[in-house]
């Protein structure tokens, strides 16, 4: 098989993440801090260290098959490739803000008002969609220091914490794009089998950090109840406990309602329960 090359950011907020999910796929590689190239020993695969705005382009044109790298990216850069998939991590949205205080109650209040960003693309489809007419002011960084520099009346930024914000003095007003690191690939490639088999670990990976593997203990009278509430597996497995009238139950747990269902477990008489994450899940 022909190696194929993937594009992740080289340092930054996606690097440890991207390099985290390609070795939980399986892949060994050495992640070299200085170096820009690096292959794959156990898989057809070569890695590019590239800053994330070069990415998209360098997948579009081919440069790279692959690439991961924030939606808000591609999406700045305008390029025509192929999503493969959203991979959960780098979570943030691209909102407008306005000092704490200007009291702007609907978006349509943005007409004739200045906008700093780095994102003018986004930002530019987003005015136009809502039919309104500002003046983006493009800047390269430290976005949310201009309207207290009498720059401009707003901004549009990446928020994830927005802590960044209210140590600006400003507040979110709108949402513009929700993003996450995304797998994507030159057009036409998902038909390659390399391709393939990694979607295929990497959605095995995504699918594990998904759930949890949950092991109890419980009365045999009261395993009817619990059985009802574990409906996302096909069956759990009980086994026998040494002690008459017991059995011990190995099931797996969604993580968004893991909570609830432990409580619920609980409630039924469930002791002993130990959970362990999952590294896999073949489908
Ligand atoms: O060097 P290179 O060009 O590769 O990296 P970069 O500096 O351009 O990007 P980097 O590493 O900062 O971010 C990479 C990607 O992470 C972005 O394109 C987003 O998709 C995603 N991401 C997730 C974020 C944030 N969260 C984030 N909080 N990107 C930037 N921020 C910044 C934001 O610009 C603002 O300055 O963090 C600040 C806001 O954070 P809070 O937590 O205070 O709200
Ligand atoms: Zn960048």
């Amino acid at each position: 098989m022909k190696a194929l090359k993937i594009a992740i950011q080289k340092s930054g907020r996606l690097n440890e993440k991207s390099v985290a999910l390609l070795k939980n796929c399986g892949l060994n590689f050495e992640n070299y801090k200085s170096s820009l190239i690096t292959s794959v020993s156990n898989f057809p695969l070569e890695i590019l260290f590239l800053r994330d705005d070069d990415i998209p382009e360098y997948v579009q044109d081919g440069i790279a098959d692959l690439g991961i790298v924030g939606e808000n990216v591609i999406q700045e850069t305008e390029v025509d490739v192929e999503y493969l998939q959203e991979l959960g991590f780098g979570k943030c949205t691209l909102k407008i803000a306005v000092p704490k205080g200007s009291n702007f109650e609907n978006i349509q209040e943005l007409n004739g008002k200045s906008i700093a960003t780095s994102n003018p693309v986004i930002l530019q489809k987003f005015l136009t969609n809502n039919g309104i007419q500002a003046e983006i002011r493009t800047i390269s960084g430290s976005v949310e220091i201009s309207p207290g520099l009498g720059l401009s009346d707003a901004i549009c930024d990446i928020v994830s914490t927005g802590g960044t914000l209210r140590s600006n003095g400003l507040e979110p007003f709108a949402d513009v794009l929700s993003s996450q690191a995304v797998l994507i690939g030159k057009k036409g490639i998902e038909s390659n089998e390399v391709v393939s088999e990694l979607l295929q670990r990497i959605q095995s990976v995504l699918k594990a950090k998904e759930t949890k593997y949950v092991v109890l203990n419980i009365e045999s009278k009261n395993l009817p109840s619990i059985l009802a509430l574990l409906t996302g597996v096909r069956s759990p497995t009980i086994i026998p406990l040494a002690e008459e009238g017991w059995v011990a139950v190995h099931t797996v747990i969604a993580e968004q309602d893991f909570w609830k269902k432990i409580n619920a477990l609980k409630s039924y008489g469930a002791q002993g329960i130990v959970v362990m994450p999952i590294e896999k899940i073949i489908m």
